[in-house]
């Protein structure tokens, strides 16, 4: 009986923990199922530094990204979207995904980025 009644409150912690993110208002991220997250500019930096081609577009390291990331934060809550394209999502076509096979034997990835106030859905 007494086990009984701490799974349910763990149930309930779970739930009580879980309900602000799926009730997380109006995230300006496109629908998930598309691929976009939403995460903070330093997670975005981290996802996306190692995939650069060329990081000798930001002189200055991860932390020049960084902000260029940052200037996307347009309402400054530290988060944005992300979308990480790869392998069979990008037009085999493609510039970038050829010259990713060519120099890393893989793929390229594309990494596309915006804010995500609540009003940026529509556009
Ligand atoms: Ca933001």
């Amino acid at each position: 009986m007494r086990g009984m009644l701490v799974g349910g409150a763990v149930a309930l912690l779970l739930v009580a923990m879980a309900a602000p993110v799926a009730a997380a208002p109006k995230s300006g991220c496109p629908a998930t199922a598309s691929g976009w997250a939403e995460t903070s500019v330093g997670a975005a930096t981290d996802r996306i530094w190692p995939g650069l081609l060329d990081p000798s577009a930001f002189p200055g390291g991860p932390s020049d990204l960084e902000a260029v990331i940052a200037a996307e934060d347009r309402n400054d809550d530290g988060d944005v979207c992300l979308l990480v394209m790869w392998g069979e999502a990008l037009n085999p076509r493609s510039h970038w995904y050829r010259v990713g096979i060519e120099i890393l034997g893989s793929p390229t990835e594309q990494f596309f980025v915006h804010d995500n106030t609540a009003n940026a859905a529509g556009g």
